[in-house]
């Protein structure tokens, strides 16, 4: 074997540019090939070798690369190993098994982006880069499954399930995945044909404008491929307009009393007082109302003692409570003096009526009628300014702090109450207590927490 005979062939081979050519040739001395490519005829000393130059590329591999994926996923396959006989550059090209193709190029690998769901057999060939008509046989195939992708549908949102025309309220929702492990984004279907804005994050507020059922339902989608969509189950939401009496404030004309009593020393001494007009809740807030806080707020709801809801004031509540309820309704609690000048309502008796006990059961659930319970707001007499049980029924936090000492020194308009403290103002007895600590200059007071006979009304100045 020669290599100098090869090399010779070869480029003799170029000159024709392929074409099957039988070379006959001779050799001053016995040269035997006997290699694939050639075979030897003749014998002695002119020996004449007839050598089969034909271009060939072998097979190449079985290409290599994502056995599954999604639709509009580009994915790349790798081939290799075609050979070309005489030692050309070799190129490839895939058959993506949807009626496609790579183009030919020298590189081993391509991409390809199935647009549908199925399964694909994919393969490679490769031929000589010169010439281009010398192409191997496929290679075997490897199978790609291309599945569609699925969005799982999110949980159904959580969040108020009744509540009040024109209060905004938050809903939540999560939990969906994309199949490919795409990020999901989210959305509310308010259930009267308006929605959120996809996004990311999973929560949502909104106000409904009129009272009706609406079903609210979650939807998910895929980030990227957007019309791949989930919806949860419904949450029944209940908006009902609250009953009229809720909203209604009395104004109370600006004006000067005399605040406080000779009863107990902590009234004393009894001390004129200017204040400015203000409005003030006519009823005491309801189980209906402050619910209604709790839900658009997330609050948990406080115990009605087994009494009932509704119109009955609302029970245990904290002054912390009771002031949250009055910010988020635009409100505030009454200062002390505001709610004795409520109270008194141009009276100087014990009570707002004055100074017969007896009466007073007209007035106010207390611990002589009540059966130790509170009742619905609203039942007894109103006052001369309208506002009903200012005595009885559940004590009503003030914003001050309590001081026994106060009225000492106290200014004369508008008087704030103290600077600080450890005890917060209730005020006019409740359904529990004896007719004296029902009285208009009762100065009640607690540590801030919240009590079965501890409720309030809101106050807002003009
Ligand atoms: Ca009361
Ligand atoms: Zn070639
Ligand atoms: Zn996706």
């Amino acid at each position: 074997m020669t290599h100098a005979r090869r090399t010779k062939g070869m480029e003799v081979i170029k000159l024709f540019n392929y074409v099957p050519l039988m070379l006959f040739f001779s050799v001053p001395a016995y040269c035997v090939d006997l290699g694939r490519t050639g075979a030897v005829k003749g014998v002695g000393k002119n020996l004449t070798k007839v050598v089969e130059t034909a271009e060939a590329v072998s097979t190449p591999s079985v290409p290599s690369g994502p056995a599954s994926g999604n639709p509009g996923t580009s994915y790349s396959y790798t081939t290799g190993g075609g050979v070309s006989r005489l030692g050309h550059v070799v190129e490839y090209r895939f058959d993506w098994g949807d009626g496609t193709y790579s183009s030919w190029g020298t590189g081993t690998s391509a991409s390809h982006s199935w647009s549908s769901a199925g399964t694909y057999q994919v393969k490679a060939e490769a031929r000589c880069g010169t010439h281009t008509g010398a192409v191997s046989g496929w290679s075997g195939n490897l199978t790609v499954s291309i599945a569609a992708e699925t969005v799982s549908a999110p949980t159904a949102p959580t969040g108020p399930a009744t509540g009040a025309p024109g209060t905004s309220y938050t809903y939540t929702t999560g939990g969906a995945n994309s199949s490919l492990g795409h990020p999901v984004e989210y959305r509310f279907d308010w259930g009267d044909s308006t929605f959120s804005t996809w996004a990311a994050t999973a929560s949502a507020s909104y106000a409904w404008t009129a009272a009706g059922t609406y079903s609210v339902k979650a939807q998910a989608r895929c980030a990227t491929h957007t019309a791949n969509t989930a919806v949860s189950t419904g949450l029944s939401m209940a908006i009902t307009a609250l009953a009229p009496l809720a909203h209604q404030m009395v104004l109370i004309p600006a004006g000067t009393f005399s605040m406080g009593s000779n009863t107990f020393s902590n009234e004393q001494p009894i001390h004129v007082v200017n204040l400015d007009a203000f409005y003030i809740d006519k009823y005491e807030v309801t189980f209906d109302q402050y619910d209604r806080f709790c839900d658009a707020t997330g609050r948990t709801k406080p115990s009605d003692s087994g009494w009932g809801r509704g119109t009955r004031p609302v029970i245990d509540v904290s002054w912390n409570d009771a002031k949250a309820y009055c910010d988020w309704a635009g409100k505030r609690l009454p200062t002390e003096a505001e709610w004795e000048y409520a109270c008194r309502a141009g009276g100087t008796g014990a009570w707002t009526f004055g100074d017969t006990e007896a009466t007073l059961v007209n007035y106010a659930w207390y611990g002589v009628n009540s059966g130790s319970q509170t009742h619905p707001v609203g039942e007894k007499t109103a006052n001369a300014w309208g506002l009903y049980d200012m005595h009885g029924n559940v004590w009503e936090w003030c914003a001050d702090w309590y001081d026994s000492g106060y009225y000492a020194g106290s200014p004369a308009t508008n008087p704030p109450g103290p600077a600080s403290g450890t005890y917060r103002l209730l005020r006019g007895g409740s359904c529990y207590v004896a007719a004296n600590d029902a009285r208009s200059a009762y100065r009640g007071s607690g540590p801030g927490g919240g009590g079965s006979d501890y409720g309030f009304r809101c106050a807002a100045s003009p």
